[in-house]
């Protein structure tokens, strides 16, 4: 998600885009490098913003929702007033992002609901004015969890289907940067909630701490884009749904160079267990001529989250055909030995479209071993090749 903050004065990018025409030219931009999806926002979450008005604020965005929704661009309107949801959804936006997670405005789940599309909810516990005053966390991840569950079981009463749902933790929203530390180190448990999950780094004040000076002068906005990209890459890795970012391009070459090192981004899997066919594999004469049953264990290391949100099964991988593939397989051309047979199967899983992980496990309960014996097994584990 590549951000497109139209405002004055947001903190990183404020007053760059105060033209439609510029703004459309950066957003065409963004998609080009690898964003999805356009977060177009009109007022300022800086901590200690004032608010805007209403009017204000849909002069501010609908205009580029407009020109953006022309292009086909896939935008999200990033606002926590219901009256520019709805606007922004005539003008062409596709998804809601509400950084109040719904608590700003009462009449947010209701018209969201209405217009049948995703919300993201993030995890908020005051107005940017006030919302870095007074921050007290017991257990800032069992918080975080249990308040963005209320609001999401909230979102679902007021009638947005489950599968319109994201929830995110709001990085640097009434928290500190220990907190935000805690969170971004537990997408798993966070991801647990059963929500997909986006996250928001970007450029954020906790970086400009992290990154300071040696006299303690926090890192200048602009200049925290490699540490942005990174704990993106991160996050989709441990498997976010998606990020929130200023620099597509930093962000999508860290994912796919982080994804090239360490291909297994995979905390999701689909297994396969006990798939047994008859086949012709081994070294000796009568295991070519008799055959035997082989029996294979495969899993297959995939983000689910896509599909985990969409319900569709376009977006992941079909087990019964990968079954299928496994079957033949065992069935096919005989091979010496079932490390062979492994590796093969290994490869055909990875040709499937999602799949970015196999771990294959082949059974020869009936090798020919002398005396007593309960399995032979080899597993084989193998990457897609970056
Ligand atoms: N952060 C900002 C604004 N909107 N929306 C979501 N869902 N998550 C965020 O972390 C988030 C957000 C503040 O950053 P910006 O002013 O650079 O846009």
């Amino acid at each position: 998600m590549g951000i497109l903050n139209v405002t004055p004065d947001s903190f990183s990018d404020g007053g760059q885009f105060d033209s439609v025409t510029s703004a459309v030219h950066a957003a065409v931009s963004m998609v080009a490098k690898g964003a999805n999806i356009i977060d177009v926002g009109g007022e300022s979450t800086r901590p200690g913003a004032e608010r805007i008005s209403l009017e204000t604020e849909c002069e501010r965005v609908i205009p580029v929702v407009e020109a953006l929704s022309a292009q086909g661009i896939y935008v999200s309107i990033d606002t926590t007033r219901s009256e520019v949801a709805k606007a922004a959804v005539a003008a062409g936006a596709r998804m809601v992002n509400d950084v109040s997670g719904g608590l700003a405005d009462p009449h947010m789940f209701e018209v969201v609901a209405g217009l049948g599309v995703p919300i993201i909810l993030m995890h908020w516990r005051g107005p940017s004015r006030t919302m870095q005053e007074n921050i007290h966390y017991e257990d800032v991840l069992t918080e975080v969890c249990s308040e963005l569950q209320t609001q999401a079981k909230a979102a679902h009463s007021a009638g947005i289907e489950r599968g319109n749902i994201i929830l995110d933790p709001g990085i640097g929203f009434g928290k500190e940067a220990e907190h935000n530390w805690v969170l971004l180190r537990s997408i798993d448990a966070l991801l647990e909630i059963g929500y997909p999950l986006l996250v928001g780094v970007s450029r954020k004040r906790f970086l400009g701490s992290l990154l300071a000076d040696l006299d303690g002068t926090p890192r200048d906005v602009r200049s925290r884009d490699i540490a942005s990209a990174v704990l993106a890459a991160h996050v989709l890795q441990r498997g976010a749904w998606g990020v929130r970012v200023h620099d597509v391009e930093a962000a999508t070459d860290a994912y796919k160079a982080l994804c090239a090192i360490n291909p297994d981004p995979a905390i999701d899997s689909i297994e396969l267990l006990g798939l047994r066919e008859f086949g012709y594999h081994g070294v000796l004469e009568h295991e070519r001529i008799n055959g035997q049953f082989f029996n294979v264990d495969a899993t297959l290391g995939l983000s689910i989250s896509h599909a985990a949100h969409t319900d569709d099964l376009a977006d992941t991988v079909n087990y019964a055909e990968v079954a299928d593939t496994i079957r033949a397989r065992i069935a096919g051309d005989p091979v010496d030995l079932i490390e062979k047979l492994a590796e093969l199967i290994a490869a055909d899983c990875l040709t499937f479209p999602q799949v970015a992980f196999a771990k294959i496990r082949v059974h020869k309960p009936d090798a020919p071993i002398e005396g007593e014996f309960a399995d032979v097994i080899v597993t084989r584990a193998k990457f897609i090749d970056p």
